[in-house]
């Protein structure tokens, strides 16, 4: 049988600057979801990459006194590195600026251009309040005075009054359709307050969409407008069907990833996601994804980050101090998905040391060390399971199943708060059958605890690789855990660990880390 097939996707970052940890947490969370989905033997495709056009990045490099191209290359190359340090899984990373990308986004453009008697797209001028910074028009109604006389945007970025001749897209024409969609499809958005929000929004009437620039170049040209560049969301969208090889979808990689099972973006940008986006593909005669799921934003200390704030925390300085484990399991234990989060160094380093160190590493290390010195470096033969062996085998089956059911809901915090509890009732199950006083009385009854201890690092690793992929891959190794059997299926196979087998001399996995004292 050929696996399911399994598309997932992050939002692309603006390479204006340089990563922070709100790029890091998408990415990590993304990666989660991808590898739990390969665990589960799902045939995964895992799309990252950077949204280079736009009038931003211009102003930006502008700035900078470099031309745009230097900024692009530069920044972008940061975000590679950054899914590199963590360990991420992506199967390709895509840059807005390739060649491959320029042929997708113009095609669909025509697919929109002449959807229906009349087309989707049509050509007027566009005037109004445009706010530079986020890359939109707005009403009146929706702006504020400042106390200069100056009208702002509700991002608090100020806005300009603008007039340009520009395509426009016949979004009005998609209200009902989108409503439909929502109402056929109540997994389309998630979490749920976001669909309620989503779904008012689209009620209330939609306006037809601006979708070209003439005012700078910096961008997809329009096909047969010259002076038009592509608006950067028509371009940037388009990117999660270029990586999968449009314009060519006819090709068994479209075929077999289209539509996508999960668009995993911040809340800021769901209305780009789930109205605009489906709108476009419905144009285009292209099925749309089957879920956008909006995770919250990250504040530091309990603070918005920002620059003036000088708290932007760098997450490759995160990672070079507490290695890529602890970062990522730090963000996907402690942050309830979907719901915004804080990053504090001392949340980390509890976090870390709790779950990672004393919880997994202590078992691992502890039980894996007894076995090196009292069973000659060789997995013990166990006896007849008692109750407590039973029970305690169970309870980590149980766990894993829960995890995969709330990964399926992308639920991560969950999953791994599962994981971390069947540890814990481990930890208390070696800590109660005292092997090391078993050794002189029933050293057989201490082979079997040794056994079954052994046996639930193994079972517990196996869903840790999505979360802890270094230090997980390192445990099933000191288990000599054969590559091809670190999957779910076989997470509860019983005598998996074959007695006898050598293992090398165990190394403690993680490291403790220390507290920043507290004023
Ligand atoms: O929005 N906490 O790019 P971007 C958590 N290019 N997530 C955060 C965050 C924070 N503090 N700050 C940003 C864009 N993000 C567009 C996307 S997709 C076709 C185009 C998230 O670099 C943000 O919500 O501003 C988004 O999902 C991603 O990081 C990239 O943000």
């Amino acid at each position: 049988m050929t696996a399911k097939p399994f598309y997932v996707t992050t939002a692309i970052s603006y390479p204006n600057g340089a990563p922070h940890i709100g790029h890091a947490y998408e990415m990590i969370a993304t990666d989660a979801i991808a590898r739990f989905k390969r665990l589960e033997g799902r045939d995964v495709f895992f799309l990252t990459g950077t949204d280079e056009h736009g009038i931003k990045m211009l102003q930006t490099a502008a700035a900078q006194g470099v031309p745009v191209r230097d900024l692009a290359d530069r920044n972008a190359g940061e975000f590679k590195r950054l899914a590199e340090v963590l360990d991420v899984s992506n199967d390709d990373f895509i840059r807005t600026i390739e060649p491959r990308h320029l042929a997708s986004s113009q095609e669909i453009w025509k697919r929109m251009a002449s959807h229906g008697a009349n087309g989707d797209i049509y050509q007027d001028s566009y005037e109004g309040w445009y706010s530079v910074r986020d890359e939109a028009y707005f009403d009146e109604d929706e702006l504020t005075q400042g106390p200069d006389g100056k009208k702002y945007a509700p991002s608090g970025a100020p806005v300009e009054w603008v007039v340009e001749p520009s395509y426009f897209f016949r979004l009005s024409a998609y209200q009902d359709r989108l409503l439909k969609l929502y109402e056929d499809n109540p997994d389309f958005i998630a979490p749920k307050e976001r669909r309620n929000e989503v779904i008012s929004f689209v009620r209330g009437g939609l306006q037809d969409l601006s979708i070209s620039r003439t005012t700078f170049d910096w961008g997809i040209p329009v096909p047969g407008a010259p002076g038009h560049v592509m608006y950067v969301w028509i371009d940037a969208l388009t990117n999660y069907i270029t990586g999968i090889g449009f314009p060519d979808d006819t090709s068994e990689q479209f075929q077999k990833y289209w539509p996508a099972n999960l668009h995993v973006i911040g809340k800021d940008i769901i209305r780009f996601h789930t109205v605009y986006w489906p709108a476009f593909l419905m144009s285009a005669g292209l099925p749309v994804p089957q879920r956008v799921f909006a995770h919250g934003f990250l504040t530091v200390d309990g603070q918005k980050m920002s620059k003036s704030l000088g708290n932007v925390i760098d997450p490759f300085a995160l990672v070079e101090e507490f290695g890529a484990d602890s970062v990522r399991f730090f963000f996907l234990r402690e942050v309830s998905f979907g719901n915004d989060g804080d990053y504090s160094r001392n949340k980390l380093v509890n976090r870390s040391n709790a779950d990672l160190a004393n919880n997994l590493g202590n078992l691992a290390q502890r039980s894996l060390s007894m076995i090196n010195k009292n069973c000659d470096a060789k997995v013990p033969q166990p006896g007849e399971p008692t109750e407590s062996d039973k029970a305690v085998l169970k309870l980590s089956d149980d766990a894993i199943a829960a995890a995969v059911k709330a990964m399926d809901e992308q639920a991560i915090h969950e999953a791994a708060a599962e994981i971390v509890s069947a540890l814990g009732a481990a930890n208390n199950y070696f800590a109660g059958e005292e092997p090391w006083a078993l050794k002189k009385t029933n050293p057989a009854r201490m082979a079997t605890v040794l056994y079954v201890t052994a046996e639930l690092v193994r079972r517990l690793s196996i869903p840790m690789l999505a979360f802890t992929p270094g230090s997980a891959t390192r445990l099933l190794d000191a288990l000599a855990v054969p590559e091809d059997r670190r999957l779910l299926a076989f997470a509860n196979e019983t005598g998996a660990l074959t007695p006898g087998t050598e293992l090398p001399v165990p190394q403690p996995v993680f490291a403790r880390f220390e507290r920043t004292d507290e004023a």
